[in-house]
């Protein structure tokens, strides 16, 4: 699973993807500082079920830590983009098609407010942030026309000389940017387009990209608090009414990022997305100013926000459940490796979709299932549920 991280520039984008997955990149305080795209690898909590068991445990993917296991999530941080981007300010939107198969995004906005709309800084509050969300969802709109744009001539060519359905070429190509045909034909029904239709005008072509592209769901970070908790504070809760539907969540960047780079170096003990932080080495000055300012930020906001943020994407909004696939009753895969495996699936997922997720073999020789925690029989249609662990038992 592929997130994007997307924002204005000078926002904290790349702070934010260093956090989630410690790969060193660049940043700096001036707009476009990222231009090639960040990739790297972060982590989402689940509960670990090997401690309840009594069972010791190496992941073959992610790592444990306190009670949860991480599971690894692909994660790329852009370039930042700006009003009119899609007519080539800025650097222009092409970059965002390395997002085409991103799932989600974190949209990063600077919650206090202190750089404009090219990410040029202005001074706390001397920018409405609300403005961010607004011209940065119409980018996104703008991008998604590009694309349906580009291919529709020689969609509509095509299937006006073979009589064909729209909708299934449109798909052909939309499942480039993660797009289903069921998607579209929502988009279709919304819009009331006929299928057979082969003539299109570009304020349709609009229209169906602003449809489609709410198919990428997004959590809003609201990045920056530390600089300012109550002017943060006030600018979130005007987001809230003005967008109510949205997910967004306070979040200090650098304060995660200070955390986990101290972690690493064993002065402190702290588990991404807890309260906690234990002192274990000598902090020098800087960094226990640093960790008293943090300590207040999550005394006001529960976390630092990172971690949630990503794991409301993935969990709260995207749908996704961990499950644990095994081959044996005794909680190991064929080699003896016990719990190696943390899937994440889709809710609705079967536990024969999950055979057939695991190896194509195993879905067609699908006998039944057991799931090990209630030690209960299951058919193919039994519906995974969160934190199951699930022998697969076939044929072969
Ligand atoms: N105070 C504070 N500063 C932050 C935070 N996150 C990022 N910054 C600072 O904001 C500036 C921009 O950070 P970047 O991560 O480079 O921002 P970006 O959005 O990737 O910027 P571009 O790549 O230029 O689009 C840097 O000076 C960071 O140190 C935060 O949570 N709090
Ligand atoms: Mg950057």
């Amino acid at each position: 699973m592929l997130i994007g991280i997307v924002g204005k520039p000078n926002v904290g984008k790349s702070t934010f993807f260093k956090a989630l997955t410690m790969i060193p990149v660049e940043i700096d305080n001036r707009p476009f500082v990222t231009i090639k795209p960040n990739y790297g690898i972060g982590y989402v909590r689940v509960k670990e079920p090997s401690f309840e068991l009594n069972l010791k445990v190496n992941p073959r993917t992610g790592y444990i830590k306190g009670k949860y296991r991480f599971v690894p999530i692909e994660i790329m941080d852009v370039a930042g983009l700006v009003p009119g981007a899609h007519e080539g300010k800025g650097l222009g939107n092409k970059f965002l098609d390395d997002l085409r198969q991103a799932e989600g995004f974190i949209m990063v906005i600077d919650i206090v407010g202190a750089t404009n709309e090219e990410g040029i800084y202005i001074g706390k509050g001397n920018y409405d942030p609300i403005n961010d969300i607004k011209f940065l969802e119409e980018e996104l709109d703008w991008w998604f026309f590009r694309i349906i744009k580009e291919n529709l001539d020689k969609i509509i060519r095509k299937a006006k000389n073979e009589r064909k359905s729209i909708i299934k070429e449109l798909a052909n190509v939309l499942s480039g940017i993660n797009i289903s045909e069921e998607e579209i034909r929502e988009a279709f029904k919304e819009l009331k387009i006929d299928e057979y239709t082969y003539d299109f005008d570009e304020k349709t072509i609009f229209e169906l990209a602003k449809i489609l592209r709410k198919n990428k769901k997004f959590v809003i970070a609201a990045n920056r608090v530390d600089i300012d908790i109550d002017l943060a504070k006030n600018n979130i809760e005007k987001i809230k009414r003005g967008y109510p539907d949205k997910i967004i969540i306070p979040t200090s960047a650098q304060a995660e990022l200070i955390l986990k780079e101290l972690d690493k170096q064993g002065k402190i003990e702290y588990i991404p997305g807890e309260k906690d932080i234990i002192i274990k080495g000598n902090l020098n000055d800087k960094e226990k100013k640093a960790i008293e300012i943090i300590k207040m930020i999550i005394e006001e906001f529960d976390s630092t926000g990172v971690q949630i943020t990503l794991e409301k994407l993935v969990f709260d909004l995207l749908n996704y459940i961990p499950v644990f696939p095994v081959a044996t009753e005794k909680y190991t895969d064929t080699e003896g490796n016990i719990l190696p495996d943390c899937y994440l699936v889709k809710k609705g997922t079967t536990a024969l979709d999950l055979a057939y997720k695991i190896h194509t073999e195993l879905g067609k020789n699908f006998v039944k299932a057991r799931e090990l925690r209630f030690k209960k029989i299951v058919g193919k249609d039994y519906i995974l549920e969160n934190g199951d662990i699930i022998q697969i038992i076939s044929s072969h």
